[in-house]
């Protein structure tokens, strides 16, 4: 990793126009050297258009425009193909709803620089907190986190986290082809992915907060794809398999 480290910020927005300007404003305070690549999939409230309008004033601000809503896991896909083609050495992932605090970035950043092959910005290791979640929604978290620790035997607390930086050698090595999983299983598959090859990976402490404006994109199905693909790849984990 060179000592200055050239980073890029990948926003995925569907329907943020209520929160965009704020988060972008926040991710460009946090790292001001960092480039911002909004990637939007066609959001029907006028996402697109002010995104343009910030890039337009901004030379750090690119927009994608996407031309349907694909799920958060392909835009990223696609945002990972861009970063590593334009030579970046660390590619952040955030949320545009506001729960994801760009100011533990630097923190997060400083760990890939370090060697980490992911820094997650995590809600569940000591230090990590969350505000303005009901119960339900906290016991859902921990209880997929848990059933995703012990079928994949891996160690990390937060595997499901959006928040997320990553040194870019390890996703350039990725087959990026071969990811499918669309919601929070997008972020599961990645860490087992890089917890498979022996990858390091570390966890940081932060405030994640329930979105003040806007919907959230959350729906039963997304939470029924984790389930049902985190005990597919239990079960051939058991076997021996290939996870597919
Ligand atoms: N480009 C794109 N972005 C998406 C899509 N679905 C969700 N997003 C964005 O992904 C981020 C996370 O989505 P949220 O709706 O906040 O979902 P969540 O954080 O999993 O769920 P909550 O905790 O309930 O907010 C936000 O920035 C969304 O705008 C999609 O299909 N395409
Ligand atoms: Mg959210």
């Amino acid at each position: 990793m060179p000592a200055a480290a050239r980073v890029i910020v990948l926003l995925p927005t569907y329907d943020e126009i209520a929160n965009l300007e704020w988060i972008a404003g926040r991710i460009r305070s946090a790292l001001p050297d960092a480039d911002l690549l909004i990637l939007d999939d066609d959001s029907p409230d006028g996402t697109g258009e002010l995104a343009d309008r910030i890039a337009a004033r901004d030379e750090h601000v690119r927009v994608v425009h996407r031309t349907v809503k694909a799920g958060l896991g392909a835009a990223y896909v696609d945002g990972f193909r861009r970063a590593i083609a334009d030579g970046y050495d660390v590619i952040v992932e955030i949320d545009a709803d506001g729960s994801h605090p760009p100011e533990s970035l630097p923190a997060m950043i400083a760990e890939v620089e370090g060697g980490a092959a992911l820094a997650i910005g995590s809600r569940w290791v000591p230090g990590g907190s969350i505000v303005g979640w009901p119960k339900r929604r906290e016991l859902l978290s921990r209880a997929g986190n848990l059933y995703t620790r012990i079928a994949l035997g891996i160690r990390v607390q937060d595997a499901t986290a959006g928040f997320r930086a990553y040194a870019s050698r390890v996703i350039a090595a990725m087959d990026l082809d071969s990811i499918d999983s669309k919601g929070y299983c997008f972020q599961v598959d990645m860490t087992y992915r890089l917890a498979r090859a022996g990858e390091r990976i570390v966890e940081v402490p932060i405030e994640f907060r329930e979105r003040e404006h806007g919907v959230s994109k959350m729906s039963g199905a997304i939470v029924v794809e984790a389930m049902r693909r985190v005990t597919r790849w239990g079960l051939q984990r058991l076997v021996g398999a290939e996870p597919r």
